[in-house]
């Protein structure tokens, strides 16, 4: 795992291109489709004065850090395409929540949005669910912003607000997110989310209270004398909050025994967690073959996102937000979530089926050979930030990079320089690939190292 030094954090100039084409041994660049350029004597990413995403002009500014390969996965929408492993996926979360039904409205209870843009403002994907100003998570270093207002959303928790204000109470919303995350084989920095909100009334939530009693009034969600701890927020009362809290965790635990059948040999547990627009926080973990996986967070909503959503004291809710690639990687077998982007169909022919609830195991059509080349430099001005190491190394060798590792790290009071060595894993997901080829675009990065970051390669 490796820890970002975020105090190091510089302004990112970054390679933008996405170079190589994948199926060819000899390497061609491809002309960027958003205009973005590297200009080698400035040493500086050159952006064009607006970026042009979807048929929709954006100004760019000194925020603007996006780039080409990760520009070219928006309304690719894998969540939709027929025969994809995360289509079968969403199918079988929307067949599991339409069971949930509304006696009153006479439908579903749950809507299910799956089509919002991924492009939000800072405002939604921050604000309006209470990040606070200088929260880590905001950083240049951790997402793709197209400007300074204007980002690719990092979480599907962005669209909270929207969908609770145009006067839904219950709804999951689906789609892709972005970030400025690590590289390994279940970190990538294109994934898809499933937001789960549910909101209730006084009435909704005690309504077994007000069947038994026939009294309305017994318990509340709000008292006046209420503290924030462990177990709470200010405002609410601890009998409200254990029952949206059992009715979460309820929740949550159906959808798994749905999709994992045989889940009395799934071991599950809840751990606490922090989150800014949830108190109490969880994260949900299943364990296999002896080791824990996060497949989503959760908690009970912060009363400030239901006042932002404009509901005045009268309501409490839950919310979720859970990996699509993670549970279908465990659902499938897949062992690799840059599979999830390939255009292999010896992979998607596994997937070419009508009924989502098809129980399959990916069969690997067949195993590459991973290459490892190590990169040692003496660091310039600033030290690398490894985000912004790993984006540099997936800009230039896109799919081809496997894992990068930061693997050893030191000061030399001689020298007076730090040093840093990363470890980079080339493999192909559908061919071997050949020495030279591998050497080729590790020189593009070291060449790129030394202009973008003042290093000297050891
Ligand atoms: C969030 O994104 C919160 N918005 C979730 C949430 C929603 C909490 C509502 C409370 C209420 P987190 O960063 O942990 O939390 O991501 C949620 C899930 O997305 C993770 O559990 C994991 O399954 C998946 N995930 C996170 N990062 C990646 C990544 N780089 N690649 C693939 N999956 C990821
Ligand atoms: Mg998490």
């Amino acid at each position: 795992m490796i820890v970002l030094k975020r105090f190091y954090t510089r302004s990112i100039l970054r390679h933008i291109r996405y170079p190589y084409r994948t199926n060819a041994t000899t390497t061609q660049r491809k002309p960027d489709p958003f205009n973005i350029e590297y200009d080698p004597i400035k040493q500086a990413v050159i952006y064009p004065s607006e970026l042009i995403i979807q048929n929709k002009k954006y100004p760019t500014d000194s925020w603007t850090n996006v780039n080409g390969h990760i520009l070219s996965r928006i309304g690719q929408n894998l969540h939709q395409q027929k025969n994809h492993p995360l289509y079968h996926l969403t199918n079988r979360l929307r067949q599991h929540f339409y069971q949930y039904y509304d006696p009153r409205k006479l439908s579903p209870k749950f809507s299910i949005i799956d089509d919002l843009r991924p492009i939000v403002t800072t405002e939604q994907n921050f604000d309006s669910i209470c990040i606070p100003a200088d929260h880590v998570s905001r950083t240049k270093t951790m997402n793709y912003y197209i400007n300074k207002s204007t980002l690719l959303r990092a979480h599907t928790s962005a669209h909270q607000v929207d969908l609770i204000r145009s006067g839904l109470n219950a709804f999951l919303c689906i789609g892709d997110v972005y970030r400025r995350d690590s590289i390994d084989p279940t970190h990538y920095p294109v994934f898809h989310q499933c937001e789960g909100v549910q909101l209730f009334n006084k009435e909704e939530l005690f309504i077994e209270n007000r069947n038994v009693r026939g009294d309305k009034d017994y318990l509340q969600i709000f008292g006046s004398n209420e503290h924030r701890d462990a177990t709470k927020q200010e405002g609410h009362t601890l009998e409200a909050v254990k029952l949206v809290e059992a009715s979460l965790k309820k929740t949550i635990t159906d959808l798994f025994k749905n999709l994992f059948p045989n889940a009395a040999t799934l071991n599950s547990r809840w751990v606490d967690a922090t989150f800014p627009f949830t108190h109490p926080s969880w994260e949900y973990e299943i364990e296999i073959d002896g080791k824990w996986y996060e497949l989503l967070g959760c908690g009970i909503m912060e009363h400030s996102v239901l006042e932002n959503s404009g509901l005045s004291k009268d309501h409490i809710g839950w919310a979720f937000g859970l990996g699509l690639e993670r549970i279908a990687m465990i659902m499938y077998g897949i062992p690799d979530i840059r599979l999830f982007w390939s255009n292999d169909s010896g992979f998607l022919s596994q997937f070419a089926f009508d009924d989502s609830t098809r129980a399959v195991r990916y069969k690997p059509i067949s195993v590459y050979p991973q290459c490892i080349n190590d990169l040692s430099m003496w660091m310039g001005k600033t030290i690398i930030d490894p985000s912004d190491f790993h984006d540099l190394v997936r800009a230039i060798g896109g799919d081809l990079i496997e894992q990068v590792v930061l693997i050893d790290e030191f000061y030399s009071a001689k020298k007076q320089r730090h040093s840093q060595t990363y470890r980079i894993i080339y493999r192909s997901m559908d061919r071997t690939l050949t020495k030279e080829e591998i050497n080729m675009v590790h020189k593009d990065i070291e060449s790129h190292c030394k202009q973008q970051f003042g290093v000297e390669i050891r």
